[in-house]
């Protein structure tokens, strides 16, 4: 029999439960009707070529069906079987669905815009160990979003200025210290002296402040290196370790968080590079995808920006959080991360539009406070609990000086 672009399209299919539902912004190229651009995805994306293929057996089994074209959306739907993808392979399934198709002719402009992950697939993953539970597990947060603070300058502090930071940080009342994504292993800041020394200013700051915290150690490494990092982070008693996990990749992930279980830590995701892929809004993937990517294989936090509050350009932070949050056949959520650009006067309108069942994170909006990163750190959670005790952040300020000072200086702006 032989197989060619029309085979690749029905627009009267109804896709089976078990079936991978991908949607698609597409601009068609110029000489390409709709349907001969939606059935160009379906094939190049599934098992088709431009080449009309004379094949014998079930091989069409394996095909995908383009099943919905929106025109007036300028989107199409894609139906991919169960049997194209190999169980648990976010490689394997990332070359199908976001693979060549993102460089075909037949398309000016094509974006990966969201999947609907039937519970077969999905079950081949192993989803986050912790998720959302690290609020109350690991950290005392049930009711508001837990702080974080990356140090800055992001690199260049050595390893001692960058564990008294921490020590700040930490008894100033933040949860959580975090590298910065190109923070690893550098000579003025070697990755061992940065992690037992961080370590020991967090032990003292739990005695000090009898409150649980915790550091986000980046082991973003190559390949086996990574993973060494991750046993020297559990050996020393770290709870999490970072990962750059759109600058490592994704089997890369995929290895840590295997490991991670092995040691009971938890994973926070940084997405450095994301935007390669989602700024764009008529090409690459969109944020949302790349988020439920990560909530496959496993991350248990992951950055999804600040709504438009900070200082990047971010993607429909709400509805990603959304799918986060939600049930996905059984698998654990994920705790959203609002950074880049936030301060204290910030916060009420954050924490009003994403709630407390994220995280927060600030550099410049800690270190940056005139009084200094103490200083810094007890506004920054001084705003975030009167948040997310709906109290306005004027009256949080009367018995909080370092918050007062905060909102003097920066106001409610968005920096640039
Ligand atoms: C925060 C920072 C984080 C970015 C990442 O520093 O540099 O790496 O937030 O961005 P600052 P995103 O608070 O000084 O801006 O969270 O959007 O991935
Ligand atoms: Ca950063």
């Amino acid at each position: 029999m032989g197989i060619s672009y029309e085979d690749f399209i029905d627009l009267s299919y109804e896709p089976a439960e078990t079936e991978l539902i991908c949607s698609f912004a597409v601009e068609p190229a110029s000489d390409m009707s709709w349907e001969a651009a939606a059935s160009r995805i379906a094939s190049e994306s599934s098992n088709g070529t431009w080449a009309e293929l004379q094949v014998e057996g079930s091989v069409a089994d394996l095909s995908a069906t383009a099943c919905g074209i929106d025109e007036d959306a300028g989107e199409v739907t894609v139906a991919y079987p169960d049997a194209l993808f190999e169980d648990g392979s976010m490689p394997q399934v990332l070359s199908c669905i976001a693979g060549n198709i993102l460089g075909m002719k037949a398309v000016d402009r094509i974006r990966l815009l969201d999947c609907e992950w039937p519970p077969t697939l999905t079950q081949t993953f192993p989803g986050p160990q912790f998720g959302t539970s690290v609020k109350t597990d690991l950290l005392d947060a049930p009711d508001r979003p837990i702080t974080a603070t990356v140090p800055k300058p992001k690199v260049g502090l050595s390893t001692e200025q960058h564990a008294q930071i921490g020590y700040e940080a930490w008894t100033g009342g933040l949860d959580l210290l975090k590298d910065d994504e190109n923070l690893t292993d550098q000579d003025f800041n070697p990755f061992e002296d940065r992690l037992t020394e961080s370590l020991a200013q967090r032990d003292r700051a739990e005695d000090e402040t009898g409150d649980p915290k915790s550091y986000l150690l980046n082991v973003t490494a190559p390949g086996r290196e990574m993973l060494e990092r991750v046993d020297m982070a559990a050996e020393h008693g770290c709870e999490f370790v970072m990962v750059d996990v759109v600058t490592a990749g994704w089997a890369s992930l995929q290895q840590v968080r295997e490991r991670c279980e092995r040691h009971g830590l938890a994973i926070h995701a940084h997405r450095a590079m994301h935007a390669a892929f989602d700024r764009i809004p008529t090409h690459g993937i969109s944020m949302r995808v790349l988020a439920q990517v990560a909530r496959l294989c496993g991350v248990d936090h992951i950055h999804t920006g600040t709504a438009g509050l900070g200082k990047l350009a971010n993607e429909d932070t709400p509805g990603i959080n959304e799918w986060l949050h939600a049930d996905l056949h059984g698998l654990r959520d994920v705790l959203p991360m609002a950074s880049g650009g936030l301060h204290p006067g910030l916060i009420p309108t954050l924490v009003d539009t994403l709630g407390t069942n994220i995280g927060v994170q600030a550099g410049g909006g800690v270190h940056g406070h005139p009084d200094g990163t103490r200083a810094g750190a007890t506004a920054f959670r001084r705003a975030v609990e009167a948040a997310a005790a709906g109290d306005p952040l004027d009256d949080a300020a009367t018995d909080c000086p370092e918050l007062a000072t905060a909102i003097d200086f920066w106001g409610t702006e968005t920096p640039r």
